[in-house]
Order: structure tokens, then sequence, then C-alpha cells
């Protein structure tokens, strides 16, 4: 038997805003997404490129992990159910060896209690499926997915290679085909190995993070990441800039993939948000960029799945001879798997729900130094009250609805930039939103 527990509990940064507490950003949708910059940049994980095909819908992603806060505002209603069980009657009703395992299953004290009391678990859950659009905290990579909640660690977040084997059993058999698997242990053992071929034998992948000791994972092995076992994903984490974090385990052998997995904002413990680093926090991206390249297309089996996401991901030098494929680029694998007239194309620079549309008319480029104008024109938009305007996230005015549809902001530097035009009901939610990029050359 092999110890194993996760590493980033040291690296936790900051708490950021309290659950439900004043977000006058933009409220109506998710008011710490500007933050999270894995998701809010574009070209960090492709996620928005993917979002317009897929958002993970009723894709099942097993957790094992210290367990996840079940009520958290921004996870209460991601949770998987099991439907064999009947809550709080002390009974087996399923039987399958643990009690009331509602949400998920601890393997410790094989029953239902999986409340997370290290806090661990519910940062990785939320970074999988923290719930979107509902105008608290973040977002997760696949909002639609479902969390199910196996806890391997204690409260010490330490645990040992057969309560991991035994929760990828139950995820497995409680039909989870994503498993994240955010904790490493040096050594590996005949059961956890075992494991992880019944995961594979019955189409599961287990998305396992590198670890963080700085190491070549391939001269010093790190588990379940370093495992042979095909079912075996293991991810590395980078930094905002797109280098290894330092203290990133690598592997040009056992690594499969990047991430993104510095200061990485999502659900914390005690229904509050933080920022933690490490391997762990990058695993669950790609368990989430699994989910939403599964629900666009149901009918393939992981290994496809798996092998889209490894054969489109960017290879920037900074990787180099540290990865087998690069960082993933869930937008660039969506692509691979949704071709042709399957892919849905949103009318340009617009978002549609329930009838409504905004479109934004603005100059594609512009000499920096001068102003920039946005406008916009809405159809369908009579619930919108006001109009929100953000510039590369951030909020630069609100317009009251019926008085003018047009803003403008001095652009002093030169480089990329983006429109968002939000329009929010009377009670602040999100009605119709579009997003539009210019450029600002560099002054004459
Ligand atoms: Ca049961
Ligand atoms: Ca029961
Ligand atoms: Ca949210």
């Amino acid at each position: 038997m092999s110890r194993h527990r996760t590493q980033s509990l040291a690296t936790v940064a900051a708490v950021l805003a309290l659950a439900g507490a004043a977000a006058p950003a933009h409220a109506a949708t998710d008011p710490l997404f500007d933050e999270q910059w894995a998701l809010s940049n574009p070209t960090a994980t492709g996620a928005q490129e993917a979002w317009t095909q897929s958002r993970g819908d009723g894709v099942l992603v097993a957790v094992l992990d210290s367990g996840v806060q079940l009520n958290h505002p921004d996870l209460i209603s991601k949770l998987w159910r099991n439907p064999g069980e009947i809550a709080g009657n002390g009974v087996d009703d399923d039987r399958n060896g643990y009690v009331d395992d509602v949400h998920g299953a601890n393997t410790m004290t094989f029953n239902g209690n999986v409340d997370d009391d290290e806090g661990h678990g519910t940062h990785v859950a939320g970074i999988v499926a923290a719930q979107a659009a509902n105008g608290t905290g973040g977002a997760g990579i696949a909002p639609g997915a479902r969390i199910m909640a196996v806890k391997v660690l204690d409260a010490n977040r330490a645990g040992n290679s057969s309560l991991l084997a035994r929760g990828i059993r139950y995820a497995v058999d409680g039909g989870a085909r994503i498993l994240n698997v955010s904790l490493n242990g040096d050594g590996t053992s005949d059961g956890l190995e075992a494991a992880l071929r019944y995961a594979g034998e019955r189409g599961a992948t287990v998305v396992s993070s590198a670890g963080n000791n700085s190491r070549d994972i391939d001269a010093t092995p790190s588990y379940p990441a370093s495992s042979m076992a095909p079912a075996v994903l293991s991810v590395t984490a980078t930094e905002r800039s797109g280098g290894l974090l330092s203290i990133a385990n690598h592997g040009l052998n056992s690594v499969d993939l990047a991430a993104p997995g510095g200061s990485i904002l999502s659900t914390a413990f005690g229904s509050r948000y933080e920022l933690r680093s490490g391997t762990s926090m990058a695993a669950p991206f790609v368990a989430g960029a699994l989910a939403l390249l599964a629900a666009a297309r149901p009918e393939l089996d992981q290994p496809a799945l798996r092998a889209a996401l490894l054969q489109s991901a960017q290879r920037p030098s900074s990787l180099g001879g540290k990865v087998a494929s690069g960082r993933l680029d869930v937008g660039a694998a969506m692509r691979r798997v949704v071709t042709g007239a399957a892919w849905a194309t949103p009318a340009a620079g617009s978002t549609q729900t329930g009838g409504a549309t905004v479109r934004i008319l603005a100059k594609a480029r512009i000499r920096a130094g001068r102003t920039a104008t946005v406008r916009w024109r809405a159809t369908g938009a009579d619930r919108v009250a006001t109009w929100r305007v953000l510039l590369n996230g951030r909020r630069i005015g609100s317009v009251r609805a019926g008085t003018r549809s047009q803003l403008r902001k001095r652009v002093s530097r030169s480089g990329r930039y983006r429109w968002k035009v939000v329009g929010v009901d009377a009670a602040g939610s999100r009605i119709v939103a579009a997003t539009r990029s210019f450029r600002a050359l560099r002054k004459r």
C-alpha cells in the first residue's frame, strides 16, 4: 500500500469573495468570471470556442478527492444523484456496499458522507462544473456536467492506494466514464493498477495530476500519473504566461498534456472562492474538457476523445521535451470532433437568449491614442433594462435601454481588445450579450 495525498494546500493564495456578496461587475452572470483566466482568456484553454457547441450537459465526472461541499451555492445544483439509493434511511438500497451514497461515496466509511473537510475537492469540483450564469462566483469549464463526489482522502488530505483503488471502482460502477484524480503518491500497488485497468476496460478515462515536486516523473514516477494503464491521462500545469508552473512535474513519456494550474480561482470550502495553484488544478480542466467533447459527440468513446485532446494540443516551445503532446486547446479538439455542417454557428458577434439578439458594430482596427466607439443593435430585447459595456472584461459604462446605443472609450495602448455588451433586465438577470474584438495599432 502506498500513501497518496494532494499537495496544493500550501499554495492557497487568497480568499477573493464571499458567496452572495455584492458583485457589481456583471452580477447577472458570474461576477468572478473575469478573474478565471483559464476561461476568460479565449486562448488559455479554448473553452469559449468549445462552449459554442457544448456545455457538457449531463456528462458525469467523478471527483476522487477530499469530498465536495455539497451545499456550496455554485455546486449544489451540479451534483450527481444515485438513482438506486434512498437518502437517509441507513440502508444500502442499491447494495453497492455504501449506505446512503446519494451524491457519491466515502471509501473510508462505506457511506455517503462525502462532505469536504479540507477544501481541495471542492476547488477541483468547481473547476470542472461550477454553475454558470447564476449571478454567483465563477463558472466551471463544463458547467453542464454533473459531479460525483468520491471521498478518498481524510481531513489531513492523506489517503492511500487502496482507498483510491476502491474509489475508482465505485465511480466506474456508478456510471462515471471521466474520473478526476488530483492526488499523487510515490508508489503504486497491484490493487491500484488493477483498478486503473478495470476503468480502461469499461471505457473510462482517469485524468491524473502529474504532481508538484518539480521533477521528471519519467525518472522518478508519481502515481497514478505514471501508471502505464491506458486509461490514465496525466496532466501537468501551466502558468498564466503559458510556461510550465515551477512546482509542476513533467515527463515526455509519462505526462500527456498540460493545462492551466497557476492561480486558479474556484469554489472553496465554506461557500467561498479562492485561488489555488498546482497540477491538482490542471487535471480538472482536462476532465471538464473531456465532458464538453463527450456531450457534443456522445457516440464517441473515451479513447477517441482522449486522442482528439492530445492531437489538438498547442505545442509551445516552452513545453518542448516536458510533455508528450502540449497544452490543452479544447476549442481545437471540439473542431476535430464536430465537423462540417454539424458545427453550430451563432450569428457573428451576437448571442441569443429567448429570441433576443444584439449585434455589435465597431471598427476592427483603430490607432492607439484615439477613442474607440462601440455601437450595438438589439432586436427582440424588450426586457432589457440596462446595457452594460465592458472592454477587456472591465466595465466601462452602463446605458439605460432606449436612451442611446453607443459608448466611447479612449484606448491608449496598442494591442488586442474585446468589447462586450450585456443586456440585463430590471432584476439584473442577463438577457443577451455579444462580444467583438478589435486591434489598436501602434501610434504613428
Ligand atoms: Ca448504496
Ligand atoms: Ca439508503
Ligand atoms: Ca457561478
